[in-house]
Protein backbone atom coordinates (compact mmCIF):
# COMPACT_ATOMS: atom_id res chain seq x y z
CA UNK A 1 0.00 0.00 0.00
CA UNK A 2 0.98 3.89 -0.78
CA UNK A 3 0.81 6.55 1.47
CA UNK A 4 -2.52 7.01 -0.02
CA UNK A 5 -3.96 4.01 0.54
CA UNK A 6 -2.97 3.24 4.11
CA UNK A 7 -4.50 6.74 5.31
CA UNK A 8 -7.57 5.66 3.58
CA UNK A 9 -7.71 2.16 4.94
CA UNK A 10 -7.25 3.80 8.62
CA UNK A 11 -9.76 6.02 8.04
CA UNK A 12 -12.19 3.04 6.52
CA UNK A 13 -16.10 3.02 7.18
CA UNK A 14 -15.42 5.51 10.34
CA UNK A 15 -18.50 6.93 11.67
CA UNK A 16 -18.38 10.31 10.79
CA UNK A 17 -19.76 13.44 12.96
CA UNK A 18 -18.75 16.47 11.20
CA UNK A 19 -18.68 20.06 12.74
CA UNK A 20 -18.17 23.76 11.04
CA UNK A 21 -14.25 24.01 11.61
CA UNK A 22 -12.23 22.42 14.60
CA UNK A 23 -8.62 23.44 16.15
CA UNK A 24 -6.28 21.67 17.97
CA UNK A 25 -2.31 22.02 19.51
CA UNK A 26 0.09 19.62 19.53
CA UNK A 27 3.90 20.79 20.86
CA UNK A 28 7.39 20.31 19.43
CA UNK A 29 9.59 17.92 20.06
CA UNK A 30 13.09 17.84 20.59
CA UNK A 31 14.68 14.11 19.82
CA UNK A 32 17.13 12.86 22.79
CA UNK A 33 17.45 9.96 20.56
CA UNK A 34 17.48 11.08 17.32
CA UNK A 35 15.65 9.46 14.40
CA UNK A 36 18.05 9.39 11.23
CA UNK A 37 17.07 7.36 8.27
CA UNK A 38 14.10 5.38 6.73
CA UNK A 39 13.77 2.26 5.78
CA UNK A 40 10.18 3.03 4.14
CA UNK A 41 10.68 6.66 2.53
CA UNK A 42 6.74 5.99 1.32
CA UNK A 43 5.05 5.61 4.59
CA UNK A 44 8.13 7.35 6.42
CA UNK A 45 9.01 3.89 8.38
CA UNK A 46 12.44 4.50 10.73
CA UNK A 47 15.73 2.74 10.28
CA UNK A 48 15.54 3.05 13.92
CA UNK A 49 13.23 3.72 17.53
CA UNK A 50 13.96 7.58 18.62
CA UNK A 51 12.97 9.02 22.26
CA UNK A 52 12.38 12.78 22.71
CA UNK A 53 10.74 15.38 24.86
CA UNK A 54 7.82 17.58 23.69
CA UNK A 55 7.83 21.02 24.69
CA UNK A 56 5.03 21.50 26.78
CA UNK A 57 3.17 24.68 25.44
CA UNK A 58 5.17 25.43 22.92
CA UNK A 59 4.01 23.68 19.25
CA UNK A 60 1.31 24.40 16.80
CA UNK A 61 -2.49 25.78 17.00
CA UNK A 62 -4.00 24.23 14.01
CA UNK A 63 -7.69 25.32 12.46
CA UNK A 64 -9.24 23.37 9.85
CA UNK A 65 -12.36 23.80 8.07
CA UNK A 66 -14.52 22.52 4.98
CA UNK A 67 -14.79 24.58 1.62
CA UNK A 68 -15.81 24.30 -1.99
CA UNK A 69 -12.53 24.51 -4.27
CA UNK A 70 -8.91 24.61 -4.07
CA UNK A 71 -6.93 24.02 -0.84
CA UNK A 72 -6.31 27.37 1.27
CA UNK A 73 -3.29 27.35 3.87
CA UNK A 74 -2.20 29.69 6.04
CA UNK A 75 1.03 29.61 8.56
CA UNK A 76 0.77 32.31 10.93
CA UNK A 77 -1.78 34.40 9.57
CA UNK A 78 0.25 34.49 6.24
CA UNK A 79 -0.81 32.60 3.03
CA UNK A 80 1.16 29.65 2.12
CA UNK A 81 1.44 30.42 -1.94
CA UNK A 82 0.28 27.16 -3.93
CA UNK A 83 3.89 27.01 -5.46
CA UNK A 84 5.63 26.28 -2.56
CA UNK A 85 7.04 22.71 -2.07
CA UNK A 86 5.32 22.88 1.33
CA UNK A 87 2.13 23.90 -0.26
CA UNK A 88 2.33 20.98 -2.57
CA UNK A 89 2.90 18.50 0.19
CA UNK A 90 0.54 19.83 2.36
CA UNK A 91 -2.23 18.98 -0.60
CA UNK A 92 -1.41 15.47 -1.24
CA UNK A 93 -1.25 15.04 2.36
CA UNK A 94 -4.62 16.16 2.45
CA UNK A 95 -5.81 13.93 -0.17
CA UNK A 96 -6.99 10.98 1.37
CA UNK A 97 -8.53 13.00 4.33
CA UNK A 98 -11.51 14.58 1.69
CA UNK A 99 -15.19 12.89 2.19
CA UNK A 100 -15.57 13.83 -1.58
CA UNK A 101 -12.21 13.92 -3.91
CA UNK A 102 -13.56 17.56 -5.36
CA UNK A 103 -13.60 18.78 -1.41
CA UNK A 104 -10.87 21.38 -0.53
CA UNK A 105 -9.78 22.71 3.19
CA UNK A 106 -8.75 25.50 5.00
CA UNK A 107 -6.08 25.29 7.17
CA UNK A 108 -4.66 27.96 9.29
CA UNK A 109 -1.60 26.76 11.76
CA UNK A 110 0.20 29.34 14.11
CA UNK A 111 2.88 28.55 16.21
CA UNK A 112 4.54 29.89 19.08
CA UNK A 113 8.00 28.55 18.96
CA UNK A 114 11.14 30.91 18.80
CA UNK A 115 11.14 30.40 15.43
CA UNK A 116 14.62 31.95 14.74
CA UNK A 117 15.83 29.30 17.40
CA UNK A 118 15.42 27.11 14.26
CA UNK A 119 12.79 24.30 15.72
CA UNK A 120 11.42 21.48 13.05
CA UNK A 121 7.54 23.03 12.83
CA UNK A 122 6.70 20.65 10.69
CA UNK A 123 6.08 18.04 13.54
CA UNK A 124 3.90 19.64 15.63
CA UNK A 125 2.12 21.18 12.43
CA UNK A 126 1.42 18.39 11.11
CA UNK A 127 0.35 16.59 15.03
CA UNK A 128 -1.88 19.25 15.23
CA UNK A 129 -3.24 18.93 11.85
CA UNK A 130 -3.77 15.04 11.81
CA UNK A 131 -5.64 15.85 15.40
CA UNK A 132 -8.15 18.90 13.89
CA UNK A 133 -8.87 16.55 10.85
CA UNK A 134 -10.10 13.93 13.31
CA UNK A 135 -12.06 16.87 15.66
CA UNK A 136 -13.59 17.80 12.24
CA UNK A 137 -14.91 15.05 10.24
CA UNK A 138 -15.95 13.56 14.41
CA UNK A 139 -14.01 9.82 13.57
CA UNK A 140 -12.82 9.65 17.61
CA UNK A 141 -9.47 8.00 16.11
CA UNK A 142 -7.40 6.63 19.23
CA UNK A 143 -3.95 7.92 19.96
CA UNK A 144 -1.91 5.07 18.14
CA UNK A 145 -3.67 5.61 14.99
CA UNK A 146 -3.20 9.22 15.26
CA UNK A 147 0.05 8.69 15.73
CA UNK A 148 0.77 6.57 12.50
CA UNK A 149 -1.39 9.42 10.57
CA UNK A 150 1.33 12.23 11.72
CA UNK A 151 3.89 9.88 11.12
CA UNK A 152 3.29 10.10 7.44
CA UNK A 153 3.00 13.74 7.03
CA UNK A 154 6.37 13.68 9.13
CA UNK A 155 8.71 11.39 10.43
CA UNK A 156 9.01 13.14 13.67
CA UNK A 157 5.05 14.41 13.76
CA UNK A 158 4.11 11.61 15.41
CA UNK A 159 6.20 11.95 18.69
CA UNK A 160 4.34 15.00 18.95
CA UNK A 161 0.67 13.57 19.25
CA UNK A 162 2.03 13.60 23.12
CA UNK A 163 3.42 15.21 26.13
CA UNK A 164 6.71 14.71 28.17
CA UNK A 165 9.10 11.47 26.79
CA UNK A 166 7.99 10.21 23.76
CA UNK A 167 9.45 6.70 22.32
CA UNK A 168 8.77 6.13 18.90
CA UNK A 169 8.59 2.21 18.01
CA UNK A 170 10.67 1.31 14.83
CA UNK A 171 8.33 -1.26 14.28
CA UNK A 172 8.64 -4.62 12.12
CA UNK A 173 5.05 -4.19 9.77
CA UNK A 174 5.62 -3.22 5.85
CA UNK A 175 2.45 -1.22 6.04
CA UNK A 176 3.76 0.23 9.30
CA UNK A 177 0.66 -0.08 11.31
CA UNK A 178 3.53 -0.96 14.40
CA UNK A 179 5.57 1.86 13.90
CA UNK A 180 3.50 4.63 16.12
CA UNK A 181 4.97 6.63 19.21
CA UNK A 182 3.85 6.64 23.16
CA UNK A 183 4.30 8.59 25.83
CA UNK A 184 6.30 7.16 28.71
CA UNK A 185 4.74 7.45 31.82
CA UNK A 186 7.55 8.72 33.69
CA UNK A 187 7.85 12.71 34.24
CA UNK A 188 10.77 15.10 35.27
CA UNK A 189 9.55 18.76 36.29
CA UNK A 190 12.94 20.11 36.86
CA UNK A 191 14.58 18.78 33.78
CA UNK A 192 15.46 22.34 31.41
CA UNK A 193 16.19 22.73 27.85
CA UNK A 194 17.52 26.05 26.61
CA UNK A 195 17.96 27.10 22.67
CA UNK A 196 21.58 28.20 21.82
CA UNK A 197 20.90 30.24 18.60
CA UNK A 198 24.23 30.37 16.49
CA UNK A 199 22.33 31.00 13.23
CA UNK A 200 18.47 31.49 11.75
CA UNK A 201 19.64 31.04 8.20
CA UNK A 202 17.77 28.32 6.00
CA UNK A 203 19.74 25.06 6.76
CA UNK A 204 21.38 24.15 3.75
CA UNK A 205 20.46 20.41 3.18
CA UNK A 206 16.92 19.43 4.25
CA UNK A 207 16.31 16.53 6.92
CA UNK A 208 14.86 14.41 4.76
CA UNK A 209 17.25 14.59 2.06
CA UNK A 210 20.44 14.66 4.73
CA UNK A 211 19.34 11.60 5.89
CA UNK A 212 18.70 9.91 2.82
CA UNK A 213 22.21 10.97 1.80
CA UNK A 214 23.81 9.97 5.04
CA UNK A 215 22.10 6.23 5.00
CA UNK A 216 23.39 6.04 1.37
CA UNK A 217 26.83 7.25 1.51
CA UNK A 218 27.88 7.56 4.87
CA UNK A 219 30.13 4.04 6.35
CA UNK A 220 30.09 5.74 9.77
CA UNK A 221 25.86 5.22 9.49
CA UNK A 222 26.37 1.06 9.68
CA UNK A 223 27.10 2.09 13.21
CA UNK A 224 24.33 4.23 13.92
CA UNK A 225 21.31 1.35 15.09
CA UNK A 226 23.73 0.06 17.52
CA UNK A 227 24.30 2.98 18.67
CA UNK A 228 20.89 3.94 19.29
CA UNK A 229 20.05 0.71 20.36
CA UNK A 230 22.33 1.41 23.57
CA UNK A 231 21.53 5.02 24.03
CA UNK A 232 17.46 4.21 23.99
CA UNK A 233 18.52 1.49 26.67
CA UNK A 234 20.17 4.44 28.40
CA UNK A 235 17.50 6.60 28.25
CA UNK A 236 14.74 4.79 29.60
CA UNK A 237 17.04 4.12 32.49
CA UNK A 238 17.87 7.28 33.40
CA UNK A 239 14.07 8.64 33.23
CA UNK A 240 12.88 5.91 35.37
CA UNK A 241 15.94 6.15 37.63
CA UNK A 242 15.65 10.22 37.14
CA UNK A 243 19.64 9.86 36.84
CA UNK A 244 20.34 13.28 35.31
CA UNK A 245 24.20 12.40 34.54
CA UNK A 246 23.29 9.69 32.59
CA UNK A 247 20.35 11.20 30.58
CA UNK A 248 22.65 13.94 29.49
CA UNK A 249 25.64 11.56 28.70
CA UNK A 250 23.36 9.44 26.24
CA UNK A 251 21.94 12.61 24.40
CA UNK A 252 24.81 14.44 24.01
CA UNK A 253 26.58 11.04 23.01
CA UNK A 254 23.95 10.35 21.03
CA UNK A 255 23.61 13.90 19.04
CA UNK A 256 27.63 13.44 18.44
CA UNK A 257 27.16 10.56 16.87
CA UNK A 258 24.35 11.61 14.48
CA UNK A 259 26.63 14.67 13.34
CA UNK A 260 29.28 11.58 12.46
CA UNK A 261 27.23 9.82 10.32
CA UNK A 262 26.45 13.17 8.77
CA UNK A 263 30.38 13.77 8.44
CA UNK A 264 30.95 10.77 6.87
CA UNK A 265 28.19 11.30 4.05
CA UNK A 266 29.37 12.34 0.40
CA UNK A 267 29.16 15.40 -0.44
CA UNK A 268 29.58 16.06 3.45
CA UNK A 269 27.16 17.33 5.70
CA UNK A 270 28.27 19.49 8.31
CA UNK A 271 25.78 21.53 9.88
CA UNK A 272 27.84 23.57 12.47
CA UNK A 273 29.21 26.70 12.24
CA UNK A 274 31.93 27.92 14.15
CA UNK A 275 29.89 29.07 16.57
CA UNK A 276 27.90 26.09 17.19
CA UNK A 277 31.94 24.45 17.98
CA UNK A 278 32.60 27.53 20.09
CA UNK A 279 29.43 26.59 21.99
CA UNK A 280 30.15 23.08 22.62
CA UNK A 281 33.61 23.64 24.04
CA UNK A 282 31.87 26.05 26.54
CA UNK A 283 29.74 23.25 27.60
CA UNK A 284 32.41 20.97 27.91
CA UNK A 285 34.79 22.75 30.05
CA UNK A 286 31.62 23.58 32.22
CA UNK A 287 31.43 19.76 32.90
CA UNK A 288 35.30 19.83 33.65
CA UNK A 289 34.57 22.35 36.06
CA UNK A 290 32.07 20.06 37.59
CA UNK A 291 28.79 21.65 36.07
CA UNK A 292 26.03 19.24 34.97
CA UNK A 293 24.92 21.06 31.69
CA UNK A 294 24.69 18.75 28.53
CA UNK A 295 23.38 19.49 24.85
CA UNK A 296 21.79 17.85 21.92
CA UNK A 297 21.82 19.30 18.19
CA UNK A 298 19.65 18.12 14.98
CA UNK A 299 20.56 18.62 11.35
CA UNK A 300 20.98 22.50 12.17
CA UNK A 301 23.96 24.57 13.71
CA UNK A 302 21.94 25.59 17.20
CA UNK A 303 22.35 23.77 20.54
CA UNK A 304 19.78 22.63 23.10
CA UNK A 305 20.56 22.98 26.86
CA UNK A 306 19.95 20.58 28.84
CA UNK A 307 20.06 21.25 32.75
CA UNK A 308 17.98 20.99 35.98
CA UNK A 309 15.96 23.98 37.19
CA UNK A 310 18.76 24.39 40.43
CA UNK A 311 21.39 25.27 37.52
CA UNK A 312 18.97 27.73 35.41
CA UNK A 313 20.50 30.95 36.67
CA UNK A 314 24.24 29.76 36.35
CA UNK A 315 23.21 28.45 32.99
CA UNK A 316 21.81 31.79 31.94
CA UNK A 317 24.94 33.51 33.65
CA UNK A 318 27.08 31.83 31.06
CA UNK A 319 24.72 32.00 27.92
CA UNK A 320 22.91 35.20 28.59
CA UNK A 321 21.00 34.66 24.71
CA UNK A 322 19.41 31.29 25.76
CA UNK A 323 15.87 30.67 26.07
CA UNK A 324 14.90 28.23 28.71
CA UNK A 325 11.83 25.90 28.29
CA UNK A 326 10.50 23.76 30.93
CA UNK A 327 8.74 20.91 28.85
CA UNK A 328 6.24 19.55 31.96
CA UNK A 329 5.44 23.30 32.02
CA UNK A 330 2.32 22.45 30.26
CA UNK A 331 -0.91 22.24 32.49
C1 LIG B 1 14.74 13.96 15.14
N1 LIG B 1 15.26 14.98 12.93
O1 LIG B 1 14.65 12.82 15.64
C2 LIG B 1 15.70 14.10 13.97
C3 LIG B 1 17.03 14.63 14.38
C4 LIG B 1 16.29 15.87 12.50
C5 LIG B 1 17.49 15.49 13.26
O2 LIG B 1 13.21 14.10 12.84
O3 LIG B 1 11.49 13.21 6.25
O4 LIG B 1 11.33 16.37 9.49
O5 LIG B 1 9.57 14.39 7.35
O6 LIG B 1 10.28 12.13 8.13
O7 LIG B 1 10.62 14.26 10.70
C6 LIG B 1 13.70 15.61 11.14
O8 LIG B 1 13.06 14.73 10.29
O9 LIG B 1 11.76 14.12 8.46
C7 LIG B 1 14.04 14.85 12.36
P1 LIG B 1 10.71 13.42 7.49
P2 LIG B 1 11.57 14.91 9.78
O10 LIG B 1 14.11 14.93 15.61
Amino acid sequence: MNRYETIRFLLHERPETRTESAEAFAPANIALCKYWGKRDPELNLPATGSLSISLGHLGATTRVSLREGADEIFLNGEPLPDATPFHQRLVEFLNPFRPEADAGFRVDTHNNLPTAAGFATSAAGFAALVLALDRLMGWGLDARTLSILARMGSGSACRSLFHGFVEWHIGKREDGMDSYAEPLPETWPALRMATLTVSNAAKPVGSTEGMNRTRDTSVLYRAWPDKVAADLQALRTAIHTQDFELLGRAAESNAMSLHATMLGAWPPLCYWQPESLAAMHKVWALRAAGVPLYFTMDAGPNLKLLFLQEEQAMVCGHFPGADVIAPFDHA
